[in-house]
């Protein structure tokens, strides 16, 4: 019988960091607002422009992008409700809003926007069961959960929503595998790995996880060429390289995965051309890839030039310091 190989082959050679050329691609991301990619992302722009902020905050190329012009379109993006859209006339959304609130605290600049009415529509998105809901119409998944208490701790203002119920809920997302998925009873999903063990690390509450048996599930992503999926049977993605390892770091197993083959498998993923990251090796670069591709270096502690990431925020070490955030970690 056959035996499926659910992996990749890497290229004979793999390009060293490419990191002027990332810079530039992503500087230059949006300058043609009419390329085809761009208007077909306007959907979530306001993701978009975090995962490249911070991407080139991390190769040192803040100082490179329109501040002004960024703060503005934010400010313009925050709804009566207190929520903020992905883009202007969109509908408003906790996934963009924490987007947003990320990009203030990057640009040290969290007086753009009305925060108390941030607070306001964060709280409101809470369930009597704990849950949060996305936004007025009512998906519940635990990503929002993550949302919410992230954006309110970057806020000083976890007060306001019940921790105890928000976490009570995540812990109901945990399966058998000691993984979680996006509800009671879904999959687990490395990508919920990374936003339920966030939660847990802002809220102090890791002790309610069996690392050993999730970092044991973590670890089994890495595949032969070295890269991660986030599920089993599924191809290795340049991205789990964030959600993986995040949450391997945050659990104090990071040394669980192989990094000189995981190494190798993120810098075969560069576009040696158009510079940027894609999801696997030969693929099209895009900025979602590329932050993760740098992110996955920088915790990997490489030698290359990049700033610290945090792997609870997914934000520059430095700007989590100046906040006196201190999310928790396992040995
Ligand atoms: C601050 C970084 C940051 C995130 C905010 C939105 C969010 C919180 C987290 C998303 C976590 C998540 C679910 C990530 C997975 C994204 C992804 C690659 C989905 C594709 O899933 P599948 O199952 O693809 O369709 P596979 O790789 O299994 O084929
Ligand atoms: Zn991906």
């Amino acid at each position: 019988m056959p035996v499926l190989k659910h992996d990749i082959e890497l290229p004979a050679s793999v390009p060293e960091l490419l990191l002027e050329k990332h810079a530039n691609f992503l500087l230059s991301y949006g300058t043609d607002k009419d390329e085809y990619m761009y208007c077909m992302t306007e959907h979530m722009r306001m993701s978009g422009m975090y995962w490249g902020l911070t991407a080139l905050d991390l190769m040192g190329k803040l100082e490179q992008t329109n501040r002004n012009e960024v703060l503005e379109f934010i400010a313009q993006c925050q709804t009566e409700s207190g929520g903020i859209a992905a883009s202007l006339q969109h509908d408003p959304h906790i996934l963009y809003t924490l987007s947003a609130v990320q990009i203030l605290c990057i640009y040290n600049a969290l007086d753009t926007i009305d925060i108390e009415k941030v607070v306001k529509y964060v709280k409101e998105r809470q369930q009597p069961d704990g849950s949060f809901t996305g936004d007025i119409w009512g998906e519940i998944d635990m990503r929002f959960s993550f949302c919410a208490v992230a954006t309110l701790s970057l806020l000083n203002r976890l007060d306001v929503i019940d921790v105890e119920k928000a976490v009570e809920f995540v812990m109901k997302c945990m399966n058998f595998d000691g993984g979680f998925g996006s509800k009671p009873g879904a999959e687990s999903h490395a990508g919920m790995i990374y936003c339920s063990i966030g939660l847990l690390s802002i809220t102090g509450n890791l002790h309610l996880v069996d690392a050993d048996q999730l970092s044991w599930w973590l670890c089994e992503r890495q595949l032969p060429s070295g890269g991660l999926n986030g599920r089993p049977e599924k191809l290795p993605d340049v991205c789990y390289s964030w959600w993986v390892l995040s949450a391997l770091t945050i659990l104090g197993r990071l040394h669980w995965v192989n990094k000189e083959q995981l190494v190798k498998f993120v810098l075969a993923c560069q576009d040696t051309e158009s510079g940027g990251f894609s999801d696997r090796p030969g693929d099209i670069a895009d900025p979602f890839h590329t932050l993760f591709g740098l992110t996955a270096l920088s915790l990997l502690n490489t030698d290359y030039p990049l700033k610290k990431i945090n792997p609870t925020y997914c934000m520059p070490e430095y700007v989590i310091q100046r906040l006196h955030l201190k999310p928790a970690r396992l040995d």
